[in-house]
């Protein structure tokens, strides 16, 4: 059994300045002493990314000493290798330990520490100080969406402001409304159904190292059991490894790949014919559309045998309904990463695998089980009369209104169109990190009264932020009850594991604070069974019921729900080729095909993905996972790296137009595309703070200038990858 031991040093460091917080009344049952001595497991939920995997957290003395996946779930045990490195980062003294206000210039890294009550009263009466100058509307609020935004969305209520915002313009904004564009739906309203599938293709996702354990697992699965898998991507990954067929296509084609697929299906009449009769609509105008896309012209575009695109395409009609064609999920690439992901939805409705078994079968929700819902907790509070400060629902009416697109809010900051925003609340969100042109966005977040980071590692974003709130990790704070659904919808939870080593809070603590101060009482909750029992009031199920398994099952087995009768929520009723929503907007969703540009002389299009063992840029410093991979390589394909005299493990200095990012070892492989430069997201860390990650590897968000304002215009994701680089010999290792 593997265990990570505190230095000494830290535990006291940090234990020394425990604020009196007496969390005795989380752990009904136990007392202090009885928790100290006892060994006992606590199912729990992982919260080192967004995937938030179900877990088992041994506790000895009142420690956290073993994380495991939660046994009764999907995961069977199984967990991450980030996951299990919690405890790693709850002992972690290189990470804010107590409330911290600055008392420097913005992101000069001069700080003076607070209590919780002096931080939170401190915030409070900045925010009451703006709304009184502002309104309620000139406060904005970003995190990285989930299962646990109810309780936010309900706060930025309280607040006054109608501008709670999401991590998701530059994630997954692209699929979610090429989803609602084909379907009427949310991305998440259908199940990837990959146990029963038969051929599964995964286009811009490395399932097997950009990880949700429980979905890593099925396709393992559905592998061992036949399924065929197709990859398509500019490089070679740990799921292109377990392919059938790997397409390493030019980057930025991916949308030609997928209309010379379509033309087969079509020209070769290999689609569902009787669904697409029932289902679809628009069908017709497709058909036109893709005739000339051949797979002959897309041989041209993408690089990949005209012959190999056509045997492809039939073999997946083989496997119809039972194929998933992914849409993606980090797809905030290029300008028409939404056409990607709509084509892949499109494709899917001709093979009849939406709401199909082994397909994209319909998700379920309490509701279509017949069980009620948790109490919302943004049904306390009313709706703020206000439109959006990011312009998303009245200037731009095709895009979601739930969490809007943060980047246009940005823009807002600056520009006080359409009225001034003043104050901000990055919540569990780095922009500074996650966001192209870090300069950029720090001149537009410089004209903010006031910007706090709630964080559980230091951040660029906290390191320039006026207060920074050390938010508890996820194994010493608990969570609202949270729905997911799915074949079997389920509740669960995230209970407390351990008391937190540092001086921090979970964010229910945070929130009630701040609403006890701000005036917003109906969130001013007590105790976090408080708030529990608020949300399962009605539904059935009581918070001693997760005590089994940490879960809640609502339905006793899958349900895949018939779609014979069921109307599609788009205008038409149908699936639409056409997106009858889009067009209102005044966009074509049957664009022609834009080449993408080739790189110029010596230069190469910048594009990244993730790794197994990191995070994105949160765990670099993380010392067990620093230790598996401490910096990021340029990964470079051998004809270009000869041309410029560059071997395999010699350093380079990266330059975008507006100048050097930094400099890194190259990694020379003909897995990669020649005109791709990879890299792995979140190294190149500049903070004095974090010893471990400082001035390894090379930010890519630093290669990107100007791209706050380069997006998809139908799906709304900055576009990541529309930047070209050039690199230079920096030396030999
Ligand atoms: N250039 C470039 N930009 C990118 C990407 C890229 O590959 N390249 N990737 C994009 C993608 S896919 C996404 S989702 C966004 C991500 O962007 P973010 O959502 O900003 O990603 P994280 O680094 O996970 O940010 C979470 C921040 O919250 C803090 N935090 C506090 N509590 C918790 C907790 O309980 N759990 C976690 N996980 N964090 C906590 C972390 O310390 C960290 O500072 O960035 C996007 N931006
Ligand atoms: N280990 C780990 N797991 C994670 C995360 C993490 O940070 N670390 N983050 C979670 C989050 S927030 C997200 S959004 C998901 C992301 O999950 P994914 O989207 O699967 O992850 P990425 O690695 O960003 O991208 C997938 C692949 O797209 C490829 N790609 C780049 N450009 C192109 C192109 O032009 N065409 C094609 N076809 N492929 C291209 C990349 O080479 C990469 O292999 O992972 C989640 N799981
Ligand atoms: S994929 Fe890994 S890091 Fe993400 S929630 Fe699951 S176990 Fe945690
Ligand atoms: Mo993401």
């Amino acid at each position: 059994m593997w265990c990570y031991a505190p230095h000494d040093d830290v535990l006291r460091h940090a234990s020394g300045h425990h604020a009196p917080c007496d969390h005795s009344r989380h752990d009904v049952g136990h007392t202090a002493e009885e928790r100290m001595a006892e060994r006992r497991s606590v199912y729990s939920v992982c919260g080192m990314c967004s995937v938030r995997c179900p877990i088992m957290v041994d506790v000895e003395d009142g420690k956290a000493r073993w994380i495991q996946g939660n046994p009764h779930s999907a995961l069977k045990g199984a967990l991450c290798a980030r996951g299990a490195a919690g405890i790693a980062l709850e002992n972690d003294p290189e990470r804010p330990l107590r409330p911290l206000i600055r008392v420097g210039a913005r992101g000069e890294g001069k700080w003076r520490e607070a209590s919780w009550d002096e931080a939170l009263d401190h915030i409070a009466s900045r925010l009451k100080i703006v709304t009184a100058e502002h309104g309620g509307r000139s406060i904005l609020w970003s995190d990285r969406g989930g299962p646990f935004m109810d309780l936010h969305q309900a706060f930025v209520r309280g607040l006054g402001s109608p501008n709670y915002c999401n991590h998701d313009a530059s994630c997954a904004r692209n699929v979610q409304h090429a989803c609602r564009s084909v379907t009427g739906m949310g991305r998440k309203e259908v199940v990837y159904d990959f146990r029963n599938c038969k051929h599964i293709v995964l286009q811009t996702r490395n399932i097997l190292e950009a990880i949700n354990v429980g979905e890593a697992n099925a396709v393992l699965d559905a592998l061992g059991n036949g399924c065929r898998l197709s990859v398509i991507d500019i490089r070679a990954t740990v799921s292109s490894s377990k392919a059938h067929d790997f397409f390493m296509v030019r980057p930025g084609t991916d949308y030609a790949f997928n209309l010379a697929v379509i033309n087969v299906l079509i020209g070769e009449k290999l689609y569902d014919a009787a669904y697409v009769e029932r289902h679809v609509d628009g069908f017709d105008a497709l058909s036109t559309f893709v005739a000339p896309y051949t797979p002959a012209w897309a041989e041209g575009e993408t690089g990949i045998a005209a012959a190999a695109i056509t045997d492809f395409a039939r073999k997946l009609a083989e496997a119809a309904p039972h194929v998933v064609w992914h849409p993606g999920w980090m797809t905030a690439r290029y300008n028409d990463s939404f056409m990607v992901s709509r084509t892949a939805y499109i494709i899917n409705a001709l093979m009849g695998a939406i709401g199909a078994k082994g397909g994209l079968p319909l998700a379920n929700t309490a509701k279509d089980v017949g069980r009620k819902g948790l109490k919302k907790f943004v049904d306390l509070l009313p709706k703020p009369d206000e439109k959006r400060a990011d312009g998303v629902g009245w200037r731009h009416t095709q895009f979601d209104a739930g969490p809007g697109i943060v980047n246009f809010a940005y823009d807002a900051i600056e520009s006080g169109d359409p009225y001034p925003v003043k104050a901000y609340i990055c919540y569990r969100h780095d922009p500074l990190m996650a966001m192209p042109d870090p300069d950029t966005l720090r001149r537009k977040l410089d004209h903010l009264d006031l910007l706090v980071s709630v964080t559980f590692s230091w951040s660029d974003t906290a390191w320039f932020a006026d207060v920074v709130l050390p938010l508890s990790t996820y194994l010493s704070r608990e969570s609202v009850v949270a729905h997911k659904g799915g074949l079997k919808p389920q509740f669960f939870v995230r209970k407390r594991a351990m008391q937190p080593v540092a001086d921090s809070r979970a964010e229910w603590e945070i929130i009630s604070g701040l609403s006890r101060r701000l005036g917003i009482d109906a969130l001013a909750f007590d105790s976090i069974e408080d708030m529990w029992n608020y949300q399962l009031d009605g539904t059935g199920v009581s918070i001693a019921d997760f005590d089994a398994k940490g879960f809640v099952e609502l339905a006793d087995k899958p349900l895949y729900r018939d779609i014979e009768g069921f109307t599609f929520p788009t205008p038409s009723g149908k699936i639409e080729m056409v997106s009858g929503k889009w067009a209102k907007a005044g966009l074509d969703t049957l664009p022609p095909y834009v080449s993408p540009a080739h790189p110029p002389q010596d230069g190469f299009r910048v594009a990244f993905g993730r790794c197994a063992l990191h995070t994105q840029g949160h765990t670099v410093n993380n010392p067990l996972l620093h230790e598996q991979m401490p910096e990021n390589t340029a990964w470079m394909h051998p004809t270009r790296a000869a041309a410029l005299g560059i071997a395999c493990g010699d350093l380079v200095e990266v330059f975008s137009a507006r100048g050097s990012a930094g400099i890194m070892p190259v990694t020379v492989t003909p897995y990669v595309h020649p005109e791709a430069l990879f890299m792995i997201h979140g190294f190149g860390h500049r903070l004095p703070v974090e010893s471990r990650a400082y001035g390894r590897g090379v930010a890519d968000q630093d290669l990107m200038p100007g791209g706050l304002s380069v997006y998809d215009k139908s799906g709304g994701c900055v576009s990541l990858q529309e930047h070209f680089v050039t690199v230079r010999k920096a030396g030999v290792r």
